[in-house]
C-alpha cells in the first residue's frame, strides 16, 4: 500500500502596506505639501519680487489656491504668464488649480506670487514667511529663501 505524502505549503505572504503617497504625506495631515519655496533678491529701486514653488496636491479632489500674503510686501497677487504676439506678458488670476494627486509648479517663466510694493529690499540669505490659502478655507505658512540672481 502506497503511502500519500500530503506536502502543505504555507506561503507566508508580507504585505508592505504603504504607498508612495504616503512617503510625502505631511504628519499634520495637511492635503497639500510645499516643496522649498524661494523668491530672487532684488535691486533697490525694484518694488516687486516673486515667490515660486512646488506644490503637490494629496487629495483626490482639486483644490486651488486662491491668496497669498507676507509681510515684506504691501499686496500680493496671483499671477500667471502667457506669450503675446513673441513677448512675454504677466498677469494677475483669480486662483492656481492644484489638480488631484498632482504637482503644480511655479516658476519665473509661468505661475507665481507676485509681491507688490516691498517694504524692503529682497537680500540674498534672508527669508521670510508666506501665508497661503487654499479654497478649503486651509492657510499654510510657507518658509521662502531669498536666493541671488545667479543661483
Ligand atoms: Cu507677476
Amino acid at each position: 500500500m502506497r503511502l500519500l505524502h500530503i506536502f502543505t505549503m504555507v506561503l507566508a505572504l508580507s504585505f508592505t502596506a504603504f504607498s508612495a503617497k504616503a512617503d510625502v504625506l505631511p504628519v499634520d495631515g495637511t492635503a497639500v505639501h510645499f516643496g522649498k519655496a524661494y523668491a530672487y533678491q532684488t535691486a533697490p529701486h525694484q518694488k516687486n519680487g516673486a515667490v515660486f514653488f512646488k506644490v503637490e496636491n494629496l487629495l483626490e479632489k482639486d483644490v486651488k489656491i486662491v491668496a497669498a500674503s507676507t509681510d515684506v510686501a504691501e499686496m500680493v497677487e496671483l499671477h500667471t504668464h502667457s506669450m503675446d504676439g513673441g513677448n512675454m506678458s504677466m498677469y494677475p488670476v483669480e486662483d492656481f488649480t492644484l489638480a488631484a494627486g498632482e504637482t503644480h509648479e511655479l516658476k519665473p517663466t509661468g505661475d507665481h506670487i507676485m509681491l507688490m510694493m516691498l517694504k524692503e529690499p529682497l537680500k540674498t540669505g534672508e527669508g521670510f514667511d508666506l501665508t497661503v490659502t487654499l479654497d478649503t478655507g486651509e492657510e499654510f505658512s510657507v518658509p521662502v529663501s531669498v536666493l541671488s540672481l545667479s543661483e
